[in-house]
């Protein structure tokens, strides 16, 4: 009988109603897990439940959530039942970019919202549910980073921008938790076809689908699945970061496309 890595394990996961959250929702699932999904677009977020509770979840409480409201999230995390209240891991993962543009014509309205959800989000939900692991003596944070963190590319100076913002918060994160058992992971993956370049280039599914014409981009499940590795390690090894990326990218800027 198969063993259930995270039986007994409450996992937390922003932006699970679709892509990389939706597949680690489901990949934790099938280990066990008690999940707590959230996300704003409650429709998808109540598919992903169900299908998590198909896929063995132990339990599952949805919370309709912006991560850009700082009061609302703290008040969620605050007002779980007690049942729910002893996260286990946190995977920060609610993010997007908008837009793909020079600086010096970009829409700053576009900024505001990448800057709010990616840096702003990330540090409200972290500071949220950070303090009750550091009480326990448990817990294990996974922040979805990016290869687009590690390294600028073109037109993409503010998305790129807010990423490396998430792996200095990440970083500065385990530094401050050194000393207590928390564990804290970067996941930085590189292109994955998910509704992410829909969203970037609001809603024209075309040019997203060109984004990764030529080339077998990651898809969901490959990043669930080295979250999952991540945070099923022996609680003494903590992973401090993941890239990967398709064989056809070597970094943000090195893309191999057949014709
Ligand atoms: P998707 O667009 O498929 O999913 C993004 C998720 O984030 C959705 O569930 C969305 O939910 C949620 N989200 C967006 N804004 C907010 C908000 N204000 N409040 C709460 N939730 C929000 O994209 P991915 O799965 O690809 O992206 C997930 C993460 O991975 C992001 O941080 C992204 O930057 C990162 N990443 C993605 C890569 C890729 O190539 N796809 C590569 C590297 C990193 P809803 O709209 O329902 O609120
Ligand atoms: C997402 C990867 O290269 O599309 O962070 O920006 S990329």
């Amino acid at each position: 009988m198969k063993t259930m890595r995270l039986q007994g394990k409450i996992a937390l996961i922003t932006g699970a109603s679709s892509g990389i959250g939706a597949a680690t929702a489901l990949a934790f699932a099938a280990e066990g897990a008690r999940l707590i999904l959230t996300a704003r677009r409650t429709a998808k977020l109540a598919e992903v439940a169900a299908r998590a509770l198909a896929h063995g979840a132990a339990a599952v409480h949805s919370i309709e959530m912006d991560v850009r409201e700082r009061h609302a999230v703290q008040h969620a995390i605050d007002a779980l039942p007690p049942e729910w209240a002893e996260i286990d891991i946190l995977v920060n993962n609610a993010g997007l970019s908008r837009g793909l543009e020079k600086l010096y014509t970009g829409r700053i309205d576009d900024w505001e919202e990448m800057i709010d959800t990616n840096v702003k989000g990330l540090l409200y939900v972290a500071r949220a549910v950070v303090p009750g692991m550091v009480v326990r003596q448990h817990g294990h944070i996974v922040t979805l980073g990016s290869m687009a963190g590690e390294m600028v590319y073109p037109n993409g100076a503010v998305y790129c921008a807010t990423k490396a913002a998430a792996l200095a918060i990440n970083d500065g994160l385990r530094e401050d938790l050194l000393g207590t058992p928390v564990r804290v992971t970067a996941i930085d993956p590189g292109l994955a076809e998910t509704e992410f370049s829909t969203v970037r280039f609001h809603g024209d599914a075309g040019r997203a689908a060109n984004v990764y014409k030529g080339l077998a981009p990651l898809v969901a499940e490959d990043i669930a699945d080295a979250i999952l590795w991540a945070v099923t390690r022996p609680d003494h090894v903590n992973i401090a970061r993941i890239t990967l990326s398709t064989v056809h990218q070597a970094n943000s800027l090195l893309v191999h496309r057949e014709p």
